[in-house]
């Protein structure tokens, strides 16, 4: 899929309260399929960073995403098929009880805690922007 201008995706780091693990899944599909995403999608017109996020947080998921959702770090992938995409990640806490469900089951095999620092190793292989947020400065 080449695009002839670069889309925008929202990913979201989903912390556990008083932990380092967040929320990943493994892609189904053709854009990423078998790779260890976190949850996101499109940014559609009009819309805030935060509310992409709440929002595909809640249809993917369910979990409902509190006041704290904020922007927390961008990358710029130019994917393998062509497609590019400016990926802005949000990143949001959730209460250490608070249990994801698998909403898009034709889109992700499931949802698991997995800690931050362990992504690399634990989630392979690794959705493209994904790969470069955790090869960037950033540290959440
Ligand atoms: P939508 O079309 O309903 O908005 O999205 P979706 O059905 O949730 O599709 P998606 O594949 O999860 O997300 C759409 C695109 O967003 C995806 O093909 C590439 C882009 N994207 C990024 N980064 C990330 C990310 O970290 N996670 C997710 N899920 N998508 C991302 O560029
Ligand atoms: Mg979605
Ligand atoms: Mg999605």
């Amino acid at each position: 899929e080449s695009q002839q201008r670069p889309l925008v995706g929202v990913g979201v780091l989903i912390f556990q309260a008083g932990t380092n693990r967040c929320l990943v899944g493994r892609r189904k599909g053709t854009h990423g399929g078998g790779e260890w995403a976190l949850p996101g999608g499109h940014l559609e017109h009009g819309e805030s960073f935060e509310e992409c996020a709440a929002r595909e947080v809640l249809e993917e998921t369910g979990l409902e995403l509190g006041a704290d959702v904020c922007f927390a770090y961008a990358v710029n992938s130019v994917f393998p098929s062509g497609a590019h995409y400016v990926t802005v990640f949000c990143r949001a806490e959730v209460p250490l009880g608070a249990a994801p469900r698998n909403l898009e089951p034709h889109k992700c095999e499931g949802w698991e805690w997995v800690e931050y620092s362990r992504l690399a190793q634990a989630c392979q292989p690794l959705f493209l922007p994904l790969a470069k947020l955790l090869q960037s400065p950033y540290r959440p």
